[in-house]
């Protein structure tokens, strides 16, 4: 792979969410070594540390709507998405440590912002494409592909700018087993394409991100991973806060990583939901960790 500079921002965002903890990611994955596991590879590194969440947000005044602790959700996605733009401005590749799912508003905005037709690779036990209607718990983390794709709440599907950010056929989902009515209905309304844990156990990691690749190349000029480590099994990624049986191996997600590394088509990155409290030795870190490593070109030999 050829050498890039990353640029890693810290997101200990949990607003987006019900449960405490996963706001420590971050620092879960700084200190299993992410910095340090990149620079082995020969890339260079720049941390540019957290971004500060206003944690006591969560008892102010409201917009009026279900959607929880909008404001502050909306203030650090806005920020998040100013500071990515500059990133991708400078040449350096993104890579971002939540968090909650809900900071994928923030940094698709900003990278979405330098391409016209940005691709998204989606890895999640959940399909996050809930707006404020369809949504059964209110939680801004369950609907961030929705709002990318100008779907839901104004305040954040105009974020950063006034436009959707991501065309629904220039995106891929993958490793979903948790699927709310209302976003069955737009997956199907929009055409999105889906590869749920059935097609993966039918067809195999492999052909799932050869498939993948195939329908975004040509049509995308750059395309943004967007990984929920609930996405992994539970038995691999135990620390995170919606864990949901029966998904992608250690071995298959380091296997779609290695084949991503392989296309250079990938220009950023984002790694989300690891939450220490709920996990077993830094565990589900250590895995971020490791597939980082591997979508950015680690190999054996
Ligand atoms: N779809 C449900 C549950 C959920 C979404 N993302 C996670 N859980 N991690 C919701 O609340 O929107
Ligand atoms: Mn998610
Ligand atoms: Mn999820």
């Amino acid at each position: 792979m050829n050498q890039k500079k990353v640029s890693i921002v810290g997101v200990p965002m949990d607003l987006g969410q019900n449960r405490r903890g996963v706001d420590m990611g971050p620092s879960a994955m700084r200190y299993a070594g992410v910095r340090s596991r990149i620079e082995k590879l020969g890339h260079q590194v720049e941390d540019h540390g957290d971004l500060h969440i206003d944690f006591s947000e969560k008892k102010s005044s409201e917009k009026k709507t279900n959607l929880k602790n909008l404001m502050e959700v909306e203030r650090v996605n806005a920020m998040l998405a100013e500071k990515v733009s500059h990133i991708v401005e400078e040449g350096s590749f993104p890579l971002v440590l939540g968090g909650d799912h809900s900071i994928a508003i923030g940094t698709i905005a900003g990278v979405s912002k330098h391409y016209e037709n940005l691709g998204v690779i989606w890895i999640d036990a959940h399909a996050d494409l809930n707006t404020e209607d369809t949504s059964p718990s209110g939680n801004i983390h369950g609907m961030p592909l929705a709002a990318s794709l100008g779907v839901g709440n104004e305040s954040l599907t105009s974020l950063f700018y006034p436009k959707a950010k991501v065309k629904p056929e220039n995106v891929v989902m993958i490793g979903h087993r948790d699927l709310d009515q209302g976003e069955r209905e737009l997956v199907k309304a929009k055409g999105i394409k889906m590869y749920t844990m059935h097609e993966i156990d039918r067809m195999g990691m492999t052909k799932v991100i050869e498939e993948s690749l195939t329908y975004l190349k040509g049509k995308t000029d750059g395309i943004h991973l967007s990984l929920d480590l609930d996405g992994l099994d539970p038995t691999d990624a135990p620390g995170v806060g919606t864990p949901v049986i029966g998904g992608i191996s250690y071995r298959e997600g380091h296997l779609a990583m290695e084949m991503l590394a392989e296309t250079d088509l990938i220009v950023s990155a984002e790694f989300v939901e690891v939450n220490p409290i709920l996990d077993e030795k830094n565990k589900t870190a250590q895995v971020a960790v490791a597939l980082i490593s591997s979508l950015l070109g680690d190999r054996l030999l």
